[in-house]
Order: C-alpha cells, then sequence, then structure tokens
C-alpha cells in the first residue's frame, strides 16, 4: 500500500514520455506540417482547371494519409484577383502553393511568354514535345531560381477568341474590335499589332465586362468558355489556336524542401495524376477521342460536354476555322511581335523550342 503513490507518480511520468516520444514519431502531431497549405489559382471550382486542383487537393490528402491539407482559394481570391502575382507570393511564402497559368507569370518570369509567341506552337503535339523536352526543363529550372519548385504540367489550353461584332477570319476582321485581354504585356502587343483596341482586365472583372458590353470580345480556351457561357455575350468565336496557355502546379520552395521525402513523393505523384486528369479535360473533343478514352479509363470518368464545338454551335454560336491561307496572313501580321519578343524570352530557350517541336 506504501508504495503506490510512487507507482502513480511513475506511471504518470512514463505516460508522459510517451506522449512526447510520440509527437516526435508522428510529424503531423508533432506540428511539424500546416494545418491548411493555402493554393491560389486564377479560376473557380466549376472550370476544368478548377476541377483539376480539386483533384490534386484530394489526391494530396489520399496520398499523405491526411497530413498535408490543401486548400484551394478560388479566383485568386488571396491576391484580390491581381492574377499576375501568385509567383512572387508563391515565393516569399505568402501562399504556399498554385496551380496556375503560365502567363499570369510571364511578368515575373518572361521566359513563359514561349507559349504566347502568335502563331508558333499551333497543336497539342508540339505543346507535348516542348513540355517534355528541353524546353520544359528550361522553364523549370527558371522556376527553381526563383523559389519555386514546379510538380507537373497541367493546362488550361489554346486560346481561342470571342466577340459579339463579327466572324474573326482573316487580320483586318480585328480592326477597332475591343478585346478584353490578361494584362500581360505581349497580349496588349499583339492585339494592336494586330489593329484591335486591347483593354487590359483581370478574369475577375472580365464577366462583368462582357455583361456590361464594355468590351466586344475576349480570348480564353474552351475550359473558360463552357463554364461562362460565353454563348450569352458572344455570337462568334474563331478556333485559331493562336497560342497555348500551359498551368503548372508548383510550390515554395523553401517549404517544399524541408518536406519528408516520402511526403515530397507523394505530392509530386498527385500533382502527376491530377495533371493528367485536368489536361485530359481540357482536351476533350479537342483531340479526336484520345483524351475522352483517357479520362474513361483511367479515371473512369465521362464528359458532359464531349464535343466543345458541336455545343458551342447549338447554343448559336457561329464558330470559323482558319484556311492556311488566313492562318499565314496572321502569321505574317504578328511576325513583328515575335521580333519584339524572341530576345525577351531568350533566343536560347526559343531556339530549344524550335528544336523540341522538329523532333
Ligand atoms: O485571365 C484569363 O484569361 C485566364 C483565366 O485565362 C487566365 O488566368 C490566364
Amino acid at each position: 500500500m506504501r508504495n503506490k503513490p510512487h507507482f502513480l507518480k511513475f506511471a504518470l511520468v512514463f505516460g508522459l514520455c510517451l506522449c512526447v516520444l510520440t509527437l516526435f514519431a508522428v510529424p503531423g502531431l508533432a506540428g511539424k506540417f500546416k494545418k491548411e497549405y493555402k493554393m491560389t489559382l486564377n479560376v473557380g471550382p466549376q472550370f476544368y482547371w478548377g476541377m483539376g486542383a480539386q483533384k490534386f487537393s484530394d489526391l494530396v490528402k489520399e496520398k499523405t494519409n491526411g497530413q498535408i491539407n490543401i486548400k484551394p482559394y478560388w479566383g485568386s481570391a488571396l491576391l484580390k484577383g491581381a492574377q499576375l502575382k501568385s509567383p512572387q507570393m508563391v515565393a516569399t511564402g505568402a501562399i504556399d502553393l498554385a496551380y496556375e497559368s503560365t502567363i499570369n507569370s510571364s511578368p515575373v518570369m518572361p521566359e513563359m511568354n514561349i507559349f504566347s509567341l502568335p502563331f508558333f506552337i499551333n497543336n497539342f503535339e508540339n505543346l507535348d514535345k516542348m513540355e517534355n523536352g528541353e524546353t520544359g526543363k528550361a522553364i523549370f529550372a527558371v522556376m527553381e531560381k526563383k523559389g519555386l519548385v514546379p510538380l507537373a504540367w497541367a493546362e488550361n489550353g489554346f486560346r481561342q477568341v470571342s466577340n459579339n461584332k463579327r466572324p474573326i477570319e482573316k487580320p483586318e476582321d480585328l480592326k477597332g474590335l475591343k478585346l478584353r485581354v490578361v494584362g500581360s504585356p505581349i497580349f496588349i502587343d499583339t492585339f494592336r499589332q494586330l489593329g484591335a483596341d486591347p483593354v487590359n482586365m483581370n478574369w475577375g472583372d472580365a464577366v462583368t465586362g462582357f455583361q456590361q458590353g464594355v468590351v466586344d470580345g475576349q480570348e480564353n480556351p474552351v475550359g473558360v468558355l463552357l463554364p461562362v457561357q460565353i454563348w450569352q455575350y458572344h455570337n462568334y468565336a474563331t478556333f485559331w489556336n493562336y497560342l497555348v496557355d500551359p498551368v503548372i502546379i508548383y510550390w515554395n520552395k523553401k517549404q517544399f524542401d524541408a518536406f519528408p521525402k516520402d511526403i515530397q513523393e507523394a505530392i509530386r505523384a498527385a500533382a502527376v495524376e491530377s495533371a493528367r486528369f485536368e489536361k485530359a479535360l481540357c482536351r476533350a473533343g479537342l483531340d479526336g477521342t484520345k483524351s475522352i478514352d483517357i479520362l474513361k479509363n483511367e479515371f473512369n470518368y465521362e464528359m458532359e460536354h464531349p464535343e466543345p464545338v458541336k455545343l458551342l454551335e447549338s447554343k448559336g454560336v457561329e464558330v470559323t476555322f482558319l484556311t492556311e491561307e488566313n492562318r499565314q496572313a496572321f502569321m505574317t501580321a504578328t511576325q513583328p511581335i515575335l521580333e519584339k519578343w524572341i530576345p525577351k524570352v531568350g533566343k536560347d530557350l526559343y531556339e530549344k523550342a524550335k528544336a523540341d517541336m522538329a523532333k
């Protein structure tokens, strides 16, 4: 009986030690990980790009057994809509990660404009060769230097122009059209060169701009045109694939490098898987049956709108495709943009892109 208090004391101390040891052994419990990792992206959850971001968040949770929780902040909410600020904010660690368009990174990393050179890339095959080739490596190296860890290439897609005035078939048709463009300077340059009147607007203000008729048109891929129901505002669309908008999933480098190896691997795997899903959503119906089959066979996912062009037409949009002659006319008309922007992108990178595409 006299030993009982000693025994209790011992049990208490032993129990405490065990608790402390457990806390250190299980990083999540020790507070090694944040409760929530903030992810920025410029669109909402109903966009294909947004669906990819949600999938990434879900996969990371699953693959890290709930240790890493990513919260998507839609519509650049953490940036008050200032979509071009995402890379700085992730680099400083004010935001943990991004599922973001290369256009929105281009003011900080001019190399990203390689994808915005007008009429340079033109199709998915060329884009894939660049992303998987020397161009992709070079772009990822630029990001690492800025304090960002790139995890995978996702996509917004080839950008198409829509408006409520007339079909655009040749450069002259753009004359005087007031078009909303993203605030990246190469977009302003390109549309000015073509004689249009480009207006720089954050995406957060763009739809109101369409509604109020502040602009006659805009340019964006189908993954944006469909969720905003562009047919409510515009009855002409030209599928000219004039440039492409990849999305890159990237994380603050200091934070990512400090994660244990297994966590890093789980996050990378989740990024690659979500990007494959998201890319297939964005390409569905634009690359034959390839992406539709990927979605069905790998993700058990049936597209609600497997034929985006037909959907637009069924809603009353007149869809134009360029003839070879008119494509040439656009290439000639935008040649000065290439001359001005290749030095900014870097001649080396431009040559790498050409070599990748020629493979
Ligand atoms: O602002 C745009 O047009 C959008 C949604 O496509 C981007 O974020 C680049």
